[in-house]
């Protein structure tokens, strides 16, 4: 395996999760019920019949995951606040849970006691119940956005003292995607997927998308105005998004296709978000008045927002093939085919635990290239994992071992130091997911993401081989003669 010395030395890194993935405690402390646990109770077949209530019971072993994180070495922590734990009906006129405030407040102050950094993510697609019913949540834009920036603030006011790195939306093409077009997630709305009764997928995405992109924009002009003056942190968004290569790199329109693929899984948030411009023109093109446009304020607004970090999760890479056909109203891909094998029957990488992820760590180096250079910012990895092959049929003590993932690790951070010591990029910090096995969202609790084995029945956590590998896999690729700053000034 090549070792390439590059990190600066300032590198941040640690593990990931989310709260609904882990808490658990779902009827405690004054929490409201959000989207996610009205999707799990009601539609139970759409999430192999699992739910978030008690989960990894996070909520009252916080304690001892913390513990595991010390162990690790992480530096820093990402996790997500539970919208409703904290406004249980999430509106700007609604009263604040102090309970919950309570319990985030114990938890950042026990990350820190520990020397480790919180990095919060305001919102990991657990949308209150409440807000969906008042007014449909996301596919109000205006209302969205005016509940959203309000509990940002509160999130500032309550937690920014000690909270410096602040994420404010986790993968808005997944929340728009499956939420409103194929309705594989809470609140599972879609016109194409026979277990859906509500949704319009030609166009609720496209409203949704537009409602995130300016709920994000709001919290951080928010940010900017009441709280960066005193607070001093950094505030950016996670966006996920595969690398497509060309099905047939001959192919001119295949190479096409790879690029508008990647436009309409990333410039669609990223041009607004990070250039302040409008949507690709090839989204604009194909999809017309259904992509609904931004006005001139809104435009300004994302102007005054720009974040100060691109938060990438990546897990894969896929091929794009061109299609000779024009696209249903239905098509969110920019009309291409999706593959795992190329036109010689080439695979992508090597087959994980589960049908989506391949391991590319090649198409990774040149999705941070890709990104930095457009983009422009620095960039964190808030995700980056898999789960083993067979895993999700694995006694404890086989699941421990699970070199795949190690080598995955290795892999990746491989393909982090080479793009910053080849293409350029910068890359700030890294984040596994997940700190531990847990709710993987329609999929249930079978398959596995976590460094450290959770036991559903007895809930007794046991560290994985990856947990304690990726501090040594991280440190070897440091370069002490440099920080992030001077990565910037190249
Ligand atoms: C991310 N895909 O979601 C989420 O941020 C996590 O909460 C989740 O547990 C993790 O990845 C692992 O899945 C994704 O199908 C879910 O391409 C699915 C896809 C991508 C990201």
């Amino acid at each position: 395996m090549t070792t390439t010395a590059s990190l600066p030395a300032d590198f941040e890194w640690g593990f990931a999760t989310a709260a609904y993935q882990i808490e658990g405690a779902v009827d405690e402390g004054g929490r409201g019920p959000s989207i996610w646990d009205t999707f799990c109770h009601l539609q139970p077949t759409r999430t192999k019949g699992a739910d978030g209530d008690v989960a990894c019971d996070h909520y009252h072993r916080y304690e001892e995951d913390l513990d595991l994180l010390a162990r690790y070495g992480a530096k820093a922590y990402r996790f997500s606040l539970s919208w409703s734990r904290i406004i249980p009906l999430g509106g700007r006129d609604d009263p604040i849970n102090e309970e919950g405030v309570a319990f985030y407040n114990r938890l950042i102050d026990a990350l820190l006691a520990r020397g480790i950094t919180p990095w919060v993510t305001l919102y990991h697609w657990d949308l209150p119940q409440a807000l969906h019913d008042r007014y449909g949540g996301w596919l109000d834009v205006e209302e969205s956005q005016k509940d959203f920036e309000r509990y940002a603030r509160v999130c500032y006011e309550r937690f920014g003292d000690r909270v410096k790195n602040w994420i404010t939306l986790n993968e808005p093409w997944i929340i728009s995607i499956f939420g409103y077009a194929t309705g594989g997630n809470a609140p599972g709305r879609s016109s194409i997927n026979k277990d859906a009764t509500k949704g319009d997928t030609a166009r609720e995405p496209w409203i949704v998308g537009k409602a995130l992109i300016l709920s994000h924009a709001a919290a951080v002009a928010a940010y900017n105005q009441s709280f960066r003056p005193s607070q001093g942190g950094q505030i950016g968004i996670s966006l996920n998004g595969d690398y497509y290569e060309p099905w047939d790199a001959a192919s001119e329109l295949d190479r096409a296709a790879a690029e508008r693929r990647m436009e309409f899984h990333i410039g669609w948030f990223a041009n607004p978000i990070f250039l302040a411009q409008d949507y690709p023109a090839c989204m604009r093109q194909q999809l017309g008045d259904r992509l609904p446009p931004f006005s001139e304020r809104e435009l300004a607004l994302l102007r005054e927002a720009r974040p100060d970090f691109y938060g990438m999760n990546y897990y894969t890479a896929q091929y794009a093939r061109h299609r000779e056909q024009p696209p249903s109203e239905t098509d969110y891909v920019g009309n291409v085919d999706e593959l795992q094998e190329n036109r010689e029957g080439t695979s992508i990488g090597a087959a994980s635990g589960v049908h989506w992820l391949r391991s590319s760590p090649h198409s990774f180096r040149k999705h941070l290239a890709r990104v930095y250079r457009l983009y422009g910012r620095p960039i964190y990895v808030t995700e980056n994992g898999c789960p083993c092959p067979g895993e999700d049929q694995m006694s404890r003590d086989e699941a421990v071992r699970d070199d795949y993932r190690v080598r995955y690790y290795d892999d990746h951070l491989e393909a982090v130091a080479q793009a910053v010591a080849h293409d350029s990029a910068v890359v700030a910090g890294y984040f596994a997911w997940s700190l531990l096995d847990n709710l993987e969202w329609s999929d249930g609790y079978g398959v596995r993401f976590g460094v450290t084995f959770t036991d559903y029945d007895t809930l007794e956590r046991t560290p994985k081989k990856s947990a304690l590998e990726l501090k040594k896999q991280i440190e070897k690729r440091l370069d002490s003669e440099h920080t992030v700053a001077d990565l910037l000034r190249r």
